[in-house]
Formats: C-alpha cells, sequence, structure tokens
C-alpha cells in the first residue's frame, strides 16, 4: 500500500522551513524534494526526504510508486532578481519544472482516483503597472487588473497560473477521462518576512535584508528609493495560507488565483520602524535602478477580498503585530542561538 502523504518541491527554502514546521505541527506526513539535503532540524520532520531536481523524470517515477501524494506544495522556484540574469535557466525551472510536476500529479490522481490538490505559491510579480504614477494611483489591484508581467519571473508564474487551471479545467477532458485529476489552487504571495530565513535571489528582499542586517549588528544600503512601497506578510501567515487553501473545500473556490496581503508600507516606514526596534542599526540607501524598476512595477498593495470570502484568509500579523510579536523576538533568539 503506497502512503498518503503532501509533498513539497522546493521545501529546503525559505517557505518550506515554514510549511514543512506547520504540517508536521499538524501531524501531516511530509515527503520532500530539494536540489540540497534538508537541514537536520527539518530533516527529522518529513517521513521522506529526495534530494534532486523537479525536472528529474525517474525520481518523480520513483515517488511515484512509493507514495499517495494528496496535496502538492510546489514551492521550487528561481526567484525574480536571479531570473533577470538566467532567464532560460528560470524558465526550465519554473516553467518546465512546474509542467513536470502538473503531469506527475495528474498520473497520481489517475492511479488514486481522487483529484490531486496542488497549491501554488504565485506572486505580485505577476503583476505589471505601467509607471509608479499608476501605482500609487491604484493602490490595491484585483487578481484581473494588470496582468502584464515585466520580469521572465512574473511572465513564469503568471502563464504556470494558465497551466495549472489548464491542467484543473481541460486536460484529457476530451479524450479517455473526464474527470479532472489535477485541483489546482494558485496564491499570489506579497513579499515575504521570516525571521529565523534569510531569502534568496527576490527583489522584495530589501525588507527582509534590512531586518536581518539590523539584528546581526551590520550596515546595510536598502537598493530601492525610500518611498517604494510594496505589500508584505509575515511568514507564518504564508505557510498558514498554504494549508488554509489547499484545505478549503472545492466549492467554495470561485477563483484559479487568488491576492493575499497583509500589510503595505515604504521602505522608509520600514527602516523607521527596524531602527526604533535596533537602534544601532546602519540602514542607508544605495539604488540599484533595475531592481527598482522591478519593484516600481509590482503593486502598491493587493486586493484579496476574494481570498477572505471563499477560503476565509485572514492574516494574523499586521504591520506593527509582525514586528512587535514575531520578527523582534524571534529574530533576536534567532541570532542569539
Ligand atoms: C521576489 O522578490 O522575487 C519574491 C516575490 C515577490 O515573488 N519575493
Amino acid at each position: 500500500m503506497r502512503k498518503p502523504v503532501a509533498f513539497i518541491t522546493g521545501a529546503g527554502g525559505e517557505i518550506g522551513h515554514a510549511l514543512i514546521t506547520r504540517l508536521s505541527e499538524n501531524g501531516t506526513p511530509v515527503v520532500t524534494l530539494d536540489l540540497q539535503p534538508l537541514a537536520a532540524d527539518l530533516a527529522t520532520r518529513v517521513v521522506r526526504e529526495f534530494t534532486g531536481s523537479i525536472n528529474d523524470g525517474a525520481l518523480l517515477e520513483r515517488l511515484l510508486a512509493q507514495y499517495e501524494v494528496v496535496h502538492i506544495y510546489h514551492l521550487a522556484a528561481l526567484l525574480s532578481t536571479r531570473s533577470e540574469f538566467t532567464p532560460l535557466t528560470a524558465h526550465q525551472v519554473n516553467v518546465e519544472g512546474t509542467l513536470n510536476l502538473l503531469e506527475f500529479a495528474q498520473r497520481e490522481g489517475e492511479s488514486h482516483g481522487q483529484p490531486v490538490v496542488f497549491v501554488y505559491p504565485s506572486s505580485i510579480a505577476a503583476y505589471g503597472l505601467p509607471s509608479v504614477d499608476v501605482k500609487m494611483r491604484v493602490g490595491r489591484v484585483k487578481e484581473d487588473e494588470y496582468v502584464h508581467p515585466t520580469t521572465m519571473y512574473g511572465c513564469n508564474k503568471a502563464y504556470c497560473e494558465e497551466l495549472g487551471r489548464y491542467y484543473a479545467r481541460h486536460y484529457k477532458q476530451l479524450s479517455v477521462d473526464t474527470i479532472p485529476r489535477v485541483d489546482f489552487r494558485a496564491l499570489r504571495f506579497p513579499g515575504l518576512i521570516s525571521a529565523t530565513t534569510v531569502p534568496a535571489g527576490g527583489t522584495s528582499d530589501y525588507a527582509p535584508e534590512m531586518i536581518h542586517a539590523a539584528a546581526r549588528r551590520q550596515p546595510y544600503e536598502c537598493f530601492v528609493r525610500p518611498d517604494t512601497t510594496l505589500p508584505f506578510m509575515a511568514m507564518p501567515d504564508a505557510s498558514a495560507a498554504l494549508i488554509a487553501l489547499a484545505e478549503a473545500p472545492r466549492e467554495k473556490l470561485t477563483r484559479t488565483s487568488y491576492n493575499v496581503g497583509a500589510f503595505s508600507r515604504s521602505a522608509e516606514e520600514i527602516r523607521q520602524t527596524v531602527q526604533a526596534a535596533f537602534p544601532d542599526a546602519r540602514i542607508s540607501y544605495r539604488i540599484d535602478g533595475k531592481r527598482q524598476g522591478i519593484i516600481d512595477s509590482w503593486p502598491a498593495d493587493v486586493d484579496d477580498t476574494a481570498a477572505r470570502a471563499d477560503w476565509r484568509f485572514a492574516p494574523a500579523y499586521d504591520f506593527d503585530r509582525a514586528f512587535r510579536e514575531y520578527l523582534i523576538p524571534t529574530i533576536g533568539r534567532f541570532y542569539a542561538s
């Protein structure tokens, strides 16, 4: 008998850390895949860890033979700044990798007769606002507005949302199999801030980098203008949102992709809050034109009414609470240990 499990790709990354911890605390058996072995504290929380690529067909075959995957959290991706340096690799990982995983989900669903819930973290990078003026004037953006991504990563995310929709609604349904085998659900994350991990290769990274540098007593040069505004979310809310979307009753979902947000702040507001929490912090500005251009095309805030209505998304942390009750105490303990 194959064991029913949740399967996480890119499990060793920032979101994976939080998600493995939360799922294992809930008693969910988790199987992971990452290019690197998991950190020791995570490895003890999973039933099986595979080390390898999402583009390794033989590895996915082994997984199919051994596990009944009921939920897939497909986190593996190259983030936005890194994808601009290596766009073809980004396409291979972000698009071809996702296609492989959707095909894997289809075959899992066919083998155990139930649709596999495929949770896909998309991003505010799927949006492309034409100018900073428009960005600041429109404020909260709805899911179907301004979906004109400017980066390779944003294009990959927007297209994979469509691929997921295709697998969930149309794939093979004209031929042999009329029942959808993939239950695809996407959420568009804002910038994420974790107290225990530092992101790599993203463009919203200035916020977490500023906080972690201050906690480590290191100087930090913020690469965007002080007035640059983005939506953000604390990592515990991100992992909770992934699970809530995975567990939502199918009939309640009115969309394929949902915005989720928690608080929208400018770089300067974040700097001032970090400075108040860590009075020794040395934060200055040194603008990187390319990264600024990317952030200027992302929305200042998102309208997440649909997520709140359909699957009761409700972030626990607003800006003040995120700093007061999560970031400052947790980061303090993290670096002390
Ligand atoms: C990035 O900056 O690339 C990510 C994202 C917003 O998807 N953090």
